[in-house]
């Protein structure tokens, strides 16, 4: 359903419910990496947590398909301006694995296999608000959406939802990762339109 409302100087612009500012739709997926699609072997996959105080736990694939997973439906909005509504994972929710570690860290830096960095606040990696997806509309996730694996945080711009994910560093301090040292906001709300530096 859309819903007009007035912008500026008494134009009618369409606004559509769940759509952040500045944000069209899209109905396909495209693709954004800043390099190659990494292959990893599922029986060289892992992923690591790693804590502030240097102490950590790791699942090969097989450990982490034993985990409890959630099917969850998102919407999902890239700083390149689309959004996606009502996208549809399987995942491990981070509160499942944050339960196997002791930390007391505000910050993290998710890592990824091929080197990608973000850095997202502990908090909003907790309490149902992000997962380590593996499967996308009841299909593998495939390789150029980050599958094996893939962090989803969709209550950020999407390129804190790190593809090919790896691990998650605890941190006592926030630090940028790749794209927020080239100028990405820090935290990166769609709804504040924190998409560079400044905003
Ligand atoms: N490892 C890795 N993760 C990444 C990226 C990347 O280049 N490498 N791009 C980010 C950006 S900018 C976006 S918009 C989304 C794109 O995800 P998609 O290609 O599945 O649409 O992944 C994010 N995660
Ligand atoms: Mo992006």
């Amino acid at each position: 359903m859309a819903i007009i409302s007035k912008g500026f100087g008494g134009r009618r612009r369409e606004s559509v419910p769940g759509l952040p500012p500045g944000q069209y739709l899209t109905h396909d997926f495209p693709v954004l990496s800043a390099g190659p699609t990494p292959r990893i072997p599922l029986d060289r996959w892992r992923f690591t947590i790693q804590t502030e105080t240097g102490d950590s736990k790791s699942w090969n694939w097989d450990e982490f398909m034993a985990l409890p997973a959630e099917d969850y439906t998102v919407d999902i909005h890239c700083v390149t301006k689309w959004s996606k509504l009502g996208t549809t994972w399987r995942g491990v929710s981070l509160d499942t694995l944050m339960e196997q570690v002791e930390s007391a860290a505000d910050y993290t830096m998710v890592h990824s296999f091929g080197g990608y960095t973000t850095n997202v606040p502990m908090e909003d990696l907790l309490d149902g608000k992000a997962w380590i997806a593996y499967k996308f509309d009841g299909e593998d996730l495939a390789p150029e959406h980050g599958g094996p694996a893939r962090l989803v945080v969709p209550h950020l711009y999407f390129w804190k939802s790190a593809k090919w994910v790896n691990g998650i560093q605890l941190m006592n301090e926030d630090e940028p990762g790749f794209w927020e040292a080239a100028g990405y906001h820090m935290y990166g709300d769609p709804w504040l339109e924190q998409r560079y530096q400044g905003d």
